[in-house]
Parts: C-alpha cells; sequence; structure tokens
C-alpha cells in the first residue's frame, strides 16, 4: 500500500486525475451530469483506488487539497466541455447545464473556507452553484447531525446543491433526514444491483424512491448495471440513474466521442 509520503507527493505533483460518471434521466435518457471521481495511478503500484487513498488523505491532512484539486479540474473540464463536443449545436442545452456531483469527506464538513474556495472555483468557470452537488454519505451526515444541519444550511443558502450519498448504509432516522436541506437521494448500489434478484432488495429500493419523491427529493439510483433494472426503477418513477448500464466513470479525453455516438 502506498505511504502518506506517497500520497503527498502525489497531490503536489498534480497526479491525481478526475474520471466522470455519467448520471442520465430514467424517463428520457438525458444525460443529467456527472460525478466526479477521484483516480491515482501510481508508477509502481498502479492503479489505486480511492477507496485505499482518501482514508490515507483524511488521516493525514490532504484530504481538503485533494478536494479543492479534484474540484477544480473538473469544473475547469465542465465549463469547457460545450465547446469540446462538436454536436453542432453551440448552444446545446443538455451541455450547458450539466450538473456536477462531488465527493465530499466527513472531515472537509466543518471546514467553511474549503466551501468559500470552492465557490470561487464555481464562479470563476461560471458554472452556477446549484448545478453543482455536494455528495456526503449518510454516515458522515449523521455523525453529528446537529453540526452537519448547521453547516449544511449554510451550504444550501449559499447556493450548492447537497445529495445523501449511499443512502440505505447508515443508520440515519427519518427526524434527522427529514431537518436536512438535502436536493437528492442516492440508493445505495448494494440495493440496486441486486434488485432484480432480492425482494429485500426491491422493498428497500422502493421505499427510498417512495421517501425521496415524499420529501420532494430527486431520487438517484447508483450500480444499475442492466436494462431489467433500469425498467423496474422507470416502473417506480425513480427520477435519475447512474450505473455501468449508462457508462463506467470515463476519463475527459473520452467524454466527447462518448457523448455524440450516445445522442
Ligand atoms: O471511484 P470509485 O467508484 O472506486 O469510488 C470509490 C469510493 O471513493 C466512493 O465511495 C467514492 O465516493 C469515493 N471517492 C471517489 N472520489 C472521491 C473524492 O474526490 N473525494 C472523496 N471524499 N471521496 C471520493
Ligand atoms: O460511494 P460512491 O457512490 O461514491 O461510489 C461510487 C463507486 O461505484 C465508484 O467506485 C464507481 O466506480 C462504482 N460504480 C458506479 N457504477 C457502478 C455499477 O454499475 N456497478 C458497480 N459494481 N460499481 C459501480
Ligand atoms: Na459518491
Ligand atoms: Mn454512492
Amino acid at each position: 500500500t502506498p505511504t502518506e509520503a506517497d500520497l503527498r507527493a502525489a497531490v503536489n505533483a498534480g497526479d491525481i486525475r478526475v474520471a466522470y460518471q455519467p448520471k442520465a434521466r430514467c424517463r428520457s435518457g438525458t444525460l443529467a451530469g456527472f460525478e466526479a471521481l477521484a483516480r491515482w495511478d501510481h508508477p509502481d503500484h498502479g492503479n489505486i483506488p480511492p477507496d485505499v487513498f482518501v482514508p490515507i488523505a483524511e488521516t493525514s491532512g490532504l484530504i481538503d487539497r485533494l478536494t479543492l484539486q479534484v474540484a477544480s479540474q473538473a469544473l475547469r473540464w465542465l465549463a469547457d466541455l460545450p465547446g469540446e463536443v462538436r454536436t453542432g449545436d453551440q448552444n446545446d442545452p443538455v451541455l450547458n447545464r450539466l450538473q456536477l456531483s462531488l465527493n465530499i469527506s466527513a472531515r472537509t464538513l466543518n471546514n467553511r473556507a474549503l466551501f468559500d474556495e470552492l465557490a470561487a472555483i464555481c464562479r470563476k468557470n461560471r458554472v452556477p452553484l446549484d448545478r453543482v452537488i455536494l455528495e456526503l454519505t449518510e454516515t458522515s451526515a449523521m455523525e453529528d447531525a446537529a453540526v452537519s444541519l448547521n453547516t449544511l444550511t449554510h451550504l444550501r443558502l449559499q447556493g450548492f446543491s447537497l445529495s445523501i450519498d449511499d443512502f440505505g448504509t447508515g443508520y440515519s432516522s427519518m427526524i434527522q433526514l427529514v431537518r436536512m436541506p438535502f436536493s437528492e437521494i442516492k440508493i445505495d448500489k448494494s440495493f440496486v444491483m441486486t434488485a432484480m434478484n432480492s425482494s429485500e432488495s426491491r422493498a428497500v429500493v422502493r421505499s427510498v424512491v417512495d421517501l425521496g419523491r415524499s420529501l420532494g427529493l430527486e431520487t438517484t439510483a447508483e450500480g444499475v448495471e442492466d436494462e431489467e433494472t433500469m425498467r423496474y426503477l422507470k416502473s417506480l418513477s425513480c427520477d435519475i440513474a447512474q450505473g455501468y448500464l449508462i457508462s463506467r466513470p470515463l476519463f475527459a479525453e473520452d467524454i466527447p466521442a462518448w457523448y455524440v455516438e450516445r445522442r
């Protein structure tokens, strides 16, 4: 495994790249946006998954810089995307309204200065804050519900959109969730991937979609891998799907061709 020093060197050298996984509207198939996912290709260790290096970043105080590096790469990319895709339509409304999801670690949540920097990066790239979705895991958002409510309210008032990630894997109470100013709820992929083979998983997926609808949130299912699951999600009126059926996470250079091909 890589050391803290390896990670520090990689962050300093700008070696962390961003991959983008598309999200599509279930009903129309329209592209809704992308989730930015950090990638680290280490010269000796090869591809190191974020499940390995994000925890190292969190314990070594590198997470804030990592978050800002991912965000600035991703926002610059998002702002340039309409020009990179040659569809013949300079004002393609889909490309000009895409949302960008960023993963936010619990450790960064109480760092207001970081979110001010994030907002400045958005302004610099002329991306309205409501097109930027900050994804928090259910567990991190609920770690200290009182602190989270305060911070999340601040972020929402600032203009960011907020999403609760991996929903169903934590133990948040409904009461706490209802009070938090989220705009999206993401059903954990463990339920979505097994939905067609498990009535228990279907019960969870159905309940979360219903909950999201009742609270006026957009519901996103992650881990959508086949057409059958997609049809099931449509039948539930789930809003958005993300998963290998639509695409694996892609590097920036592959996205214009992917977008044109898909249209
Ligand atoms: O990229 P992959 O699909 O392997 O993601 C694995 C995990 O790493 C996910 O839980 C994802 O949220 C997390 N992750 C990916 N990129 C980032 C990032 O930039 N910041 C944080 N905090 N987590 C990330
Ligand atoms: O925790 P988070 O939801 O951010 O994790 C996203 C992770 O899920 C990434 O590692 C991404 O590569 C992975 N992922 C995205 N879509 C699928 C899918 O359809 N199937 C599987 N198995 N993993 C997926
Ligand atoms: Na996520
Ligand atoms: Mn997730």
